[in-house]
């Protein structure tokens, strides 16, 4: 009997060659609308699927192949005599070979269409016939992308065009593929039903957790992992919603796991700022920074080095490069600004792995080019992602993503902060939650001049981000106003509240003025007196950051 193929393909691409191929070999093709059309334009003789099933084409497109002479024909397993002898009873002719790729959900549901547009979207009838084939493997070839289709015919030679023939390696492979596929494809559509992909910049989904779904499709292999003997890979959101997503390298070598891991974090460190200075609590005794836009952070193994503002990237860059121009020598740099000629002069000045910003100008560009192993990374996206997980052994945990700065602004001392001193704080808070806990923040005018943690208690780090801030502010630190000041950082940070009152007490011993913490420590009245007899104030902000 004359072999039979079945083709509805989305993307046209590759087609008309693998339908001209089975053609010229004597097999018949069934197809739908669209791609009748493009392969009978073609000339290739083909067959539309309403003349097997006797039923149209309905319901705008949505029931085109969902029959069951179309899937009794894919499903029927051909040495069974059973279903040899009900398939001819029947009238059901088999299917060979199915060949289909899905509506574009995947792209669709970034494409800002309504809720309704985007439904319509999800293929149904598409998945059906791939499932079909892909559970009959052993009879039937499936075939989901045109990368496949050479290999597809190069073994269908070789096999004479008995299918039974083809090797069970490419059969199983290619209907791994299948449900591969499927799953991405279902767990896109799942993801935006519950929400998370039609509304990333609520930042809250009311479904989430309980939901999560996991859409990952493998994005491309990695040349090692964490270490050269570890295998790796880099899977996306199989809908790709999600800055790293919209990464694209425009110059360098090719990223490495760890690049991937810090240029995530300086991206939403550089990102972070701005977002969490849209809501600051209502008492926040300052207006949202304006004067310094341009954020910088310096990443090294996970952990910001160095991070300001400025009122110029240059400016920002050269103030990041400051707070520890050690640590910074193969580091990862992220900005939130377009990184311009000044800025880039300054930044090949040193050994930088990757620098990450919404863009560079083509200045930059050229001056980049010098440092050819330099990875420039262009972010296209915010940072949108909801959820954060993290492997544990057999599975993983999942959590919301840490998106609240202050839940509340408390004053709790007899001296209240300055506008200078809070605007240092809401900056150094948001630098806290990047660093691992225990974490200190030490800020001079907008430069984090101490960034201490990653420490199993809360005196180590503050020592010695006090000390590392007095290194700097004694060399004269490069303000804001243009001016050098030499005066001491006074504002301190706190990703968690003090259990005692040591850290306050070392604090003062370096000039501190202000500390802003969480609070919620059984002994938190401790630290408030010592802040009120060494004439510090404190803030209490209600939201803990730790990053364990
Ligand atoms: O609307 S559907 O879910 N209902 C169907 O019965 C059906 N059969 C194939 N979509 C269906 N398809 C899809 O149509 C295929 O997955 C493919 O993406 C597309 C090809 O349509 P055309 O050949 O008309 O361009």
């Amino acid at each position: 009997m004359k072999k039979r193929a079945l083709i509805s393909v989305f993307y046209k691409d590759g087609v008309l060659e693998l339908a001209q191929y089975l053609a010229s070999k004597g097999w018949e093709i069934l197809s739908t609308g669209g791609t009748k059309k493009h392969l009978a334009d073609a000339g290739v003789p083909v067959t539309d699927v309403s003349a097997v099933t006797g039923f149209p084409e309905c319901l705008d497109g949505r029931v085109k192949t969902l029959h069951p002479k179309i899937h009794a024909g894919i499903l029927g397993i051909r040495n069974n005599p059973e279903h040899a002898k009900t398939m001819e009873d029947l009238g059901v002719d088999p299917i060979d070979l199915v060949c289909v790729n899905l509506y574009p959900f995947f792209e669709k549901v970034q494409a800002g269409l309504s809720f309704e547009e985007t439904v319509e979207f999800i293929d149904i009838g598409g998945p059906t016939m791939l499932r079909s084939a892909a559970k009959n493997h052993d009879d039937v070839l499936v075939l989901t992308e045109a990368a496949d289709y050479a290999e597809v015919m190069a073994e269908l030679d070789a096999a004479g065009q008995d299918t039974q023939k083809v090797s069970r390696d490419l059969k199983r492979r290619l209907a791994g593929k299948v449900f591969n596929l499927t799953s991405a494809y279902d767990a896109a559509v799942a993801r935006f039903m519950l929400g998370e992909a039609a509304a990333p910049a609520s930042g809250k989904s009311p479904l989430w957790p309980e939901y999560f779904t996991v859409p990952y499709k493998k994005a491309q292999s990695l040349r090692y992992g964490e270490n050269g003997h570890q295998q790796a890979a880099l899977y996306l959101n199989a809908d790709s919603v999600g800055a790293f997503g919209g990464m694209k390298q425009l110059q360098g070598k090719e990223l490495s796991y760890n690049n991937m891991r810090d240029l995530d974090i300086a991206w939403k460190a550089a990102c972070a700022y701005g977002e969490f200075m849209k809501s600051l609590p209502e008492a926040f005794p300052a207006a949202p920074e304006t004067k310094a836009p341009v954020i910088c952070v310096a990443l090294k193994h996970n952990t910001p080095c160095g991070a300001a503002l400025g009122k110029t990237v240059l400016e920002a860059y050269q103030r990041t490069f400051l707070v520890d121009p050690v640590s910074i020598f193969g580091g990862i740099v992220g900005c939130n600004t377009i990184i311009d000629a000044t800025a880039a002069s300054e930044m090949i000045k040193t050994f930088l792995e990757v620098v990450v910003a919404p863009g560079f100008t083509a200045e930059a560009l050229e001056i980049f080019s010098a440092k050819k192993n330099l990875r420039l990374v262009q972010a296209e996206t915010k940072p949108n992602a909801i959820t954060e997980t993290l492997s544990v052994d057999g599975g993983i945990l999942v959590q919301e993503r840490d998106n609240t700065l202050f839940s509340d602004w408390k004053v709790v001392t007899e001296k209240a902060p300055t506008a200078e001193q809070a605007a240092d704080m809401a900056f150094g808070m948001t630098m806290a939650l990047f660093v691992k806990s225990n974490a200190i923040v030490v800020v001079k005018d907008r430069v984090a001049v101490g960034l201490a943690g990653g420490q199993v208690n809360r005196i180590w780090p503050t020592e010695q981000s006090l000390a590392r801030a007095k290194i700097l502010t004694d060399a004269g630190l490069p303000c804001l106003d243009g001016k050098t000041s030499t005066g001491g950082a006074e504002v301190m940070i706190s990703d968690a509240f003090f259990p005692f009152a040591d850290c306050v007490e070392m604090a003062a011993k370096y000039g501190i003025k202000a500390i802003v913490q969480p609070g919620g420590s059984m002994r938190d009245q401790e630290s408030i007196d010592a802040a009120n007899r060494l004439g510090i104030a404190m803030v209490f902000t209600g939201t803990r950051h730790f990053k364990h």
